[in-house]
């Protein structure tokens, strides 16, 4: 069963000190983006009470913008994290922002260009509906780039609410 958000996750550290699972999404579409994605992967490995980071060969993906896909637009390279943390959501969420940051991230527009995008897509099976951290990340079940990426280093990934990924990848495959 998902837990909410509200549900003792207010602290820096997970709840009974225990690691749980989380899942990174990562994306650049400006720069050198193979090194700043090598580089958030190292940085992630540094990250205070986050352990067992494992990243996915990267996939190149054609940039989607809210209008729809964009041949135009510089392509996206996006890969995947799957790690083990002690530290709770929003902390861990943080660490994210700061690593966007140190990579030259500017948040001019939504779903604008950017170097460098690191979104939390699954925190255990937490579910939270919090615009400032929603769980699991509600655009993830759509996005191919993201998906795929994923199921190459987890094959038995799911997402809560969802269902498993490899599931969710023949569906988007399939257009249905
Ligand atoms: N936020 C809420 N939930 C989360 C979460 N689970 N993970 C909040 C990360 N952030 C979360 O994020 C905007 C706000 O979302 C933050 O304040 C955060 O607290 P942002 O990173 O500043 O802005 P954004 O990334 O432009 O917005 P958003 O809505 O997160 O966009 P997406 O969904 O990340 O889409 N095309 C390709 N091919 N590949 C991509 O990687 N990425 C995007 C961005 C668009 N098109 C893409 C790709
Ligand atoms: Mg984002």
């Amino acid at each position: 069963m998902s837990r909410r958000l509200a549900q003792g996750f207010s602290g820096d550290t997970a709840p009974e000190g225990a690691p749980v699972r989380a899942v990174v999404a990562l994306g650049a579409n400006l720069g050198d983006r193979a090194t700043t994605l090598d580089a958030a992967v190292a940085a992630l490995r540094r990250v205070p009470l986050v352990e067992d980071v494992r990243a996915a060969d990267p996939i190149e993906s054609v940039a989607v913008t809210p209008e729809g896909p964009d041949a135009a637009a510089p392509a996206y390279l996006n890969s995947v994290a799957v790690l083990s943390t002690r530290l709770a959501p929003s902390v861990l969420l943080s660490y994210l922002h700061a690593i966007e940051d140190a990579h030259g991230r500017v948040r001019r527009e939504r779903w604008g260009d950017r170097t460098l995008d690191l979104d939390l897509i699954v925190y255990d099976d937490l579910v939270s509906d919090d615009p400032a951290l929603t769980l699991p990340h509600p655009r993830a079940a759509e996005r191919t780039f993201v998906l795929e990426p994923w199921l190459s280093i987890d094959p038995d990934a799911a997402l809560p609410g969802a269902g498993r990924v490899d599931e969710l990848l023949a569906q988007l495959r399939s257009g249905s």
